[in-house]
């Protein structure tokens, strides 16, 4: 087959203005590379006229949602509110007791049909998924109606090369969005591939603001285009962990808690919930996929989790070629069990080649939520469409349990217990090739080389909970008490905007290993905004290094801002902790001992780093600002498991357009003037 059919059939946009209500979009503002300005002129070029601001609201979003091939760049124009809301609301009518229909009714937010407070974007969990196609304008309107919270979101796989202003990291890029507060994202849709977008600002993430944002390109472009017919705006399995309260009730967290844990796990915000072998389980729609006999189906599967439990997924006797992760080409490897952590996304090809029936798709949340047994389940149906979908979405048969196996022998991808390089059949992220690769990176002598070692140490009790002592912290359990760091420094923010307020950062604001402020002068570890500065151009290598002193079974995914870095190797001893030079021994033992050493390896944009183990990246810094580097896990971005890059001097970043909204703390003299 080689056109790519969608089921849901989209009208052309008409492409003029018309009775224009004028609220700009404004990219052009003074600074924006030339790159940007081709991509409006070009966008412009379509519009009767071209020098009005565009009338964005005059192109919905969902619009957009059309084949790729041989079209023209769009706007896509989203209206979001942010509110507080519930699942199992009024809105759900007769759900709970049994009334399907009641189910699927307008602001009925079942999630796993537990009552609770949620965060909800438009009413759903999920948020509205962008689908769009490379090289669209995406605009979208972020309305904050939650009393009391400030927010930001973060477009998680975008480089935002002409719009760093838009990356929406509290205080790095941008001042969070008020209450009340309306603030305007404009973007250009520039990666193509399986992206997401998720809240930055504290647990908000968890509550349930996260979504899909899919880019499709012409399938010229997709190597893989041969392995698969079908590329559904439907096949997005979003898997996210679930708690039943908000997770700032774990921040810090509860000495009798039992841990910072999910409860269970929602697929496209969907499944259902068993409080123990006595209870009923919650009688709500699971996630239904259709596909038809003998079709191939690619499915985009997006870890939006905020816990340190690696998700897993299998379907019921169909395997999974996974054909790309992190929105980059992979050149296909075939496993049954795909594993992946908080942040990343994999593609892959399911073939509709078993008996017509309902197949279970399975999502485990491992690794340290093993003891807690918590799993889910959506519906792969081969039924015809005909058949209502709360047909399916109730299943009698009840999901295998927990431990019962899938299959008779696992393949997986990333499983938390795999040595990399050397236990196949299971398979790591570096055994993947990918299709194309850059010398100059891969082979090429690193301008900087940089050593990030990371953990989460415990707290001295006086620097906890001594008089005037402020800083952030987590409780795991009982007297447990850690703080992120990477190389001894926990993470802290400014009170306004780095990248867009330039004239209010000074050099001595910032710290590093090499300098250290005075106020942490006897101590071992210190809280403050830690850079890492770059030179625009160079070559970077990291060594990712995980200094828990045990194997523990977390596997910390690293996410980089504006860029995809290139995977060089992975590893662990599970004996002794790691060092760089450790890690270079692994490196040599592993390249005698594979079976093949890729030339091209891939790319990603969240990695990551075995336990007790490192990871080694390259990438070359060409995006000028300032960029977060964080371990993805919710909890350790909370607590300082993070970094900014500073790529670049300020004259080499782009400039926010003018009127770009500020913050600074308002601490003024006081003296007469305060009362004038
Ligand atoms: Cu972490």
């Amino acid at each position: 087959m080689s056109s790519r059919p969608f089921r849901v059939q989209v009208q052309w946009l008409p492409l003029t203005v018309v009775g224009v209500v004028v609220i700009g979009v404004s990219l052009l503002a003074a600074g924006v590379r030339s790159e940007s300005s081709a991509r409006w002129t070009s966008l412009m070029g379509t519009f009767r006229n071209a020098s009005a601001p565009v009338d964005v609201q005059a192109f919905p979003g969902e619009l957009c949602m059309r084949s790729c091939e041989d079209t023209l760049p769009r706007v896509c124009y989203f209206n979001w509110v942010l509110e507080h809301y519930h699942s199992m609301g009024p809105a759900c009518k007769r759900c709970a007791e049994g009334v399907h229909r009641d189910c699927y009714r307008h602001g009925c937010l079942t999630a796993d049909g537990f009552e609770r407070g949620v965060m909800s974007i438009n009413r759903q969990i999920p948020g509205p998924a962008i689908q769009v196609c490379k090289d669209d304008l995406i605009v979208v309107d972020m309305t904050n109606a939650m009393g009391g919270t400030a927010t930001t979101m973060h477009w998680h796989g975008l480089h935002q090369r002409d719009t760093p202003h838009m990356d929406g990291v509290p205080f790095v890029t941008q001042c969070p969005v008020e209450f009340m507060s309306t603030f305007r994202y404009a973007f250009w849709a520039t990666e193509p591939g399986t992206q997401f977008y998720h809240s930055h600002a504290g647990h908000h993430k968890v509550n349930g603001h996260y979504g899909a944002m899919i880019i499709r390109e012409p399938e010229a472009n997709d190597p893989n285009a041969d392995l698969y017919d079908f590329d559904l705006p439907e096949h997005l399995i979003v898997a996210s962990d679930w708690m039943h309260v908000d997770g700032e009730m774990y921040m810090p967290g509860l000495p009798n808690g039992d841990g910072i844990l999910p409860v269970n796990v929602l697929i496209n915000g969907r499944g259902t919930w068993q409080k123990d072998a006595d209870s009923n389980r919650t009688d709500v729609p699971r996630e239904v996929y259709r596909v038809r006999k003998g079709g191939r189906y690619r499915f985009r599967f997006i870890n939006a989790a905020s816990h340190v439990c690696p998700l897993e997924l299998q379907i019921a006797n169909h395997t999974l070629e996974i054909i790309a992760s992190d929105s980059y080409n992979l050149q296909p490897i075939t496993v049954n069990t795909l594993v992946a952590t908080s942040g990343e996304r994999y593609d892959f090809v399911v073939s509709a080649d078993q008996p017509s029936d309902d197949y279970w798709i399975r999502v485990r949340a491992i690794g340290s939520c093993d003891y807690r047994k918590i799993s889910q389940g959506a519906v792969l149906s081969y039924r015809p469409m005909s058949v209502p979908v709360d047909d399916i979405a109730f299943p009698d048969q009840g999901l295998p349990d927990f431990h019962e196996p899938l299959f008779p022998e696992v393949h997986s991808v990333n499983h938390p217990n795999t040595t990399c390089g050397v236990s196949q059949p299971d398979v790591c992220i570096t055994d993947f090739e990918a299709y194309e690769t850059e010398d100059g990176i891969i082979n090429g002598t690193p301008d900087r080389q940089f050593i990030l070692g990371f953990e989460n140490y415990p707290m001295r009790f006086e620097d906890a909970f001594g008089v005037g002592q402020h800083e952030h912290f987590m409780n795991i359990h009982d007297d447990i008490v850690l703080q992120g760091a990477i190389n001894n420094i926990s993470f802290t923010y400014p009170p306004f905007s780095l990248l867009t307020q330039p004239e209010l950062v000074t050099e001595d604001m910032f710290c590093d290993e090499d300098s250290w402020p005075e106020r942490c002068q006897s101590s071992d570890h210190c809280t403050c905004i830690h850079r890492l500065k770059i030179p625009l151009n160079a070559l970077i290598e990291l060594y990712i290094l995980d200094l828990t002193p045990e194997v523990n079974d977390l596997n910390h995914p690293f996410h980089l801002h504006g860029y995809q870095m290139y995977v060089m190797e992975m590893g662990q001893d599970r004996q002794k902790p790691i060092t760089m030079e450790r890690a270079q021994q692994i490196a040599l033992w592993q390249s005698m001992q594979r079976i093949r050493m890729t030339t091209m390896p891939p790319k990603k944009d969240t990695v990551s780093v075995p336990s007790k183990g490192y990871t080694r990246v390259r990438f070359l810094a060409d995006n000028p600002g300032f960029w977060l580097m964080h371990c993805h896990y919710e909890w350790h971005t909370a607590v300082g498991m993070v970094l900014v890059l500073q790529v670049g001097e300020p004259d080499s970043f782009v400039q926010p357009p003018s009127g770009f909204p500020t913050c600074n703390k308002y601490t003024p003299d006081v003296d007469a003037s305060l009362f004038v």
